[in-house]
């Protein structure tokens, strides 16, 4: 049953807004002209408009707004990014799917996103809240072919996607806090981890993980983030529609992706440089053992973070956090 409903949704939407006769859709299901008329009724009751004309046939109008791998595809204009989804109404982690069916050979590209996390991951184990139905909970599978030391160069390119889809989406103006998190009026309103299977010189996977708050108020953030944590909802008193969204964020990044593929670091870095929060000022790097103060320059051509120490001397910092 519901394969043939997806197939009756494949048929639909490979017309393009066009119709589908009744009489060419029961014969490629093989099934009663009356059957898919109820299969019509069943698509309706999800959300879906369908508009049936006779001697015309079928075609659907709008798809419903909830996130599911059709709506998401439907009108989605990507070559390569989303081709294949695997969504979740909820799970742990994204990330953990990602890397499951990455293992399995999943092809480059492949997206997994949830409706909810119930221990959505953050950087070195710490949590991401991931409300049900309210923000964007993905993760994106890469293949690309370059060195493993270029992977965080992905991080720092996403984020610039990010910060592109929500001043174009929003008209708010995001920041990009060094390495990975996009803030909106100083408050973290996305986030992105990055995760590697690699042989020293060769990537297998990469998995890029998004977390974008869209919808939440502030009460659905725990308390002891609720002055540091945001959401579109919060920052523009409106609601967004989360499909969208996921479509914008994916066809910018297959463009951000490709041309990066083509035209290495420079762009990402200038435009990573215009969105940088703080550059030009005095930081606070923090390592594993180490704190210590420095003038921020911007990113090096490797993606690094640049800092200036009072003794001019140009130091590279590859991971770590920055505060002030
Ligand atoms: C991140 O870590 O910012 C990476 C977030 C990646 C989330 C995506 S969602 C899809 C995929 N599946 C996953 O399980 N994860 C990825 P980090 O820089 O370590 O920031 C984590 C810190 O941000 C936490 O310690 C909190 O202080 C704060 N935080 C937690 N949830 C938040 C939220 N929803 N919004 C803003 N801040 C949050």
């Amino acid at each position: 049953m519901e394969s043939t409903r997806n197939r009756l949704i494949e048929l639909l939407e490979t017309s393009d807004k066009q119709f589908v006769s009744g009489q060419l859709l029961s014969e490629k299901l093989k099934i009663s002209r009356s059957a898919i008329w109820k299969h019509m009724k069943e698509l309706e009751k999800d959300g879906y408009h369908v508009e049936g004309v006779s001697r015309k046939g079928y075609r659907i109008v709008k798809f419903p707004d909830k996130v599911s791998e059709n709506t998401i595809q439907w009108g989605l204009r990507t070559d390569w990014l989303g081709k294949k989804i695997i969504h979740k109404t909820s799970t742990t982690t994204t990330q953990q799917i990602a890397h499951q069916v990455a293992q399995d050979n999943a092809e480059h590209g492949t997206i997994i996103i949830a409706d909810e996390q119930t221990k959505g991951k953050g950087r070195m184990n710490r949590q991401w809240q991931s409300t049900k139905g309210k923000g964007i909970w993905m993760s994106i599978i890469l293949r690309p072919d370059f060195l493993p030391v270029m992977a965080p160069q992905l991080t720092l390119l996403s984020a610039t996607v990010l910060a592109d889809v929500l001043a174009e989406h929003t008209a708010l103006t995001p920041k990009i806090k060094w390495p990975n998190d996009i803030l909106i009026n100083d408050k973290k309103t996305a986030g992105i981890l990055t995760e590697m299977q690699a042989e020293q010189d060769q990537i297998q996977y990469v998995v890029i993980g998004i977390g974008i708050n869209v919808n939440q108020i502030t009460e659905d953030f725990d308390k002891d983030i609720q002055d540091k944590a945001t959401s579109l909802q919060i920052q523009t008193g409106n609601q967004w529609n989360i499909k969208d969204f996921i479509q914008h964020v994916l066809q910018s990044f297959e463009n951000s992706y490709d041309s990066f593929m083509q035209n290495g670091f420079p762009d990402v870095k200038y435009k990573w440089e215009s969105y940088g929060y703080r550059i030009g000022e005095y930081i606070k790097i923090k390592t594993l053992h180490k704190e210590w103060k420095a003038k921020f320059l911007g990113i090096a051509e490797d993606g690094a973070l640049l800092t200036k120490t009072d003794n001019d001397e140009i130091k590279k910092i590859y991971s770590g956090e920055i505060e002030w």
